[in-house]
């Protein structure tokens, strides 16, 4: 499936399967709290800004025994529309970034001569968790709720024109790319693990995951179109037979404190770079690693872990990519393979792979890729037909 627009959602059944209702007989009801945003997965949602949330109870009571229906709304941060009796409600999202729980309590009472009697006969609760975002209003010298982000260059200032060499720059062609985030999300304890998609979570894409800051406190900015493109890459690479979901992370996001800083201090030769997608949430760097050593398979079989192998992982990113610019799905974007990562303080190198979404192509309608030239042998790459 190539994403199109809408993300079928995940049902969200929290009930027992069963629950007793007298003599022996069992009343199976499932609620949940569904949304009509395509980033609900199962019952937890990304909110991609900070608009109010439409929340709809669903459950799936038999029409006999009729019971009355008493539905209760909460919730732990944010704020509700309604908490009394409705089926439909709205969620206003926290002012700073976090994980707020919504919970619906759905009590059914037995009709006895029209009147309600004050015991329910059984009670189900719904849980839907909703991870929203801080406004980037809330960056204020570079610092975020005391995390250092740094400052987003603007491309059209000379001073930044003179400071980076950006004559061969796509900032200069496309700026309207490279405007900051609009949101940051906070990745901590609570919110690191939870699923945003099939097979990510939000820590995937936090400074350094796996290595070495992955109990710190920080904030992302994450482009959800990012997420869709890369649990396309795992069907592309499962329809191969390539095991997709072991699929790692070099890098998702990178705060400009972190690449701006680098180039500084190593004189600009780092691939870190002013103007860099990771910086927006709409890059990854990764590898596929069923053996879970930290370094990219040997996926072209001939016993050595090299860039080739990157060059196999990236022609799944060509097909998906020839797919989404055939069928105007703005998620194509760059892609390069590197035959090592010039992170050194990290304990183990490898070849990887860099895609992104930056959604617009090279002056002559291709697709936009590097290097020019196999790093190993200097020989060209022919990326028509890799
Ligand atoms: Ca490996
Ligand atoms: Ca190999």
């Amino acid at each position: 499936m190539v994403w199109g627009g809408h993300y079928a959602t995940g049902g969200a059944l929290l009930s027992e399967p069963a629950a007793p209702i007298g003599r022996g007989k069992t009343l199976d009801v499932r609620v949940s709290i569904q949304t009509p945003l395509f980033t609900q997965y199962k019952t937890t949602v990304f909110l991609e800004n900070r608009n109010p949330v439409p929340l709809v109870l669903e459950y799936n009571l038999p029409k006999r025994p009729a019971f009355d229906i008493k539905i209760r709304w909460s919730c732990d941060r944010g704020i509700l529309e309604r908490t009394e009796a409705t089926l439909r409600n709205r969620f206003f999202p926290p002012p700073r970034s976090a994980v707020s729980t919504v919970e619906a309590e759905l009590a059914l009472y037995p009709q006895q001569s029209g009147e309600r009697t004050k015991i329910p006969v059984l009670r189900e609760t719904a849980k839907l968790r909703i991870i929203s975002p801080s406004p980037s209003i809330l960056l204020r010298n570079g610092v975020l709720d005391g995390f250092r982000i740094g400052r987003y260059l603007n491309p059209a200032d000379p001073k930044v024109q003179k400071e980076f060499d950006l004559s061969h720059s796509w900032a200069m062609i496309y700026p309207e790319k490279f405007l900051p985030p609009r949101f940051f999300y906070l990745v901590d304890e609570e919110s690191r693990d939870l699923p945003i998609s099939a097979h990510l979570h939000l820590g995937d894409f936090a400074l350094d995951y796996p290595w070495f800051s992955l109990g710190k406190r920080q904030y992302i900015a994450l482009d959800y179109g990012l997420v869709r493109k890369i649990e396309d890459l795992i069907e592309e690479l499962d329809k191969a037979g390539l095991p997709g979901e072991k699929i790692r992370f070099i890098y998702g996001f990178r705060p400009p404190s972190y690449n701006i800083g680098r180039i500084e201090s190593d004189g600009r030769k780092s691939l870190k770079a002013p103007f860099s997608f990771h910086q927006y949430g709409k890059a990854v760097d990764f590898i596929l690693d069923a053996d879970n050593d930290l370094r990219l398979d040997d996926l072209d079989g001939d016993g050595r872990i090299t860039v080739r192998d990157a060059g196999v992982l990236v022609h799944y990113v060509n097909v998906l990519d020839r797919k989404y610019r055939d069928r105007a799905v703005p998620l194509y974007g760059g892609a390069g393979i590197y035959d090592h990562h010039d992170f050194w303080e990290r304990p183990v190198q490898t070849p990887y792979v860099h895609m992104d979404v930056r959604g617009f192509l090279d002056e002559e309608g291709r697709l936009i890729r590097w290097p020019k030239n196999w790093p190993d042998t200097g020989e060209p790459i022919d990326w028509e037909n890799l």
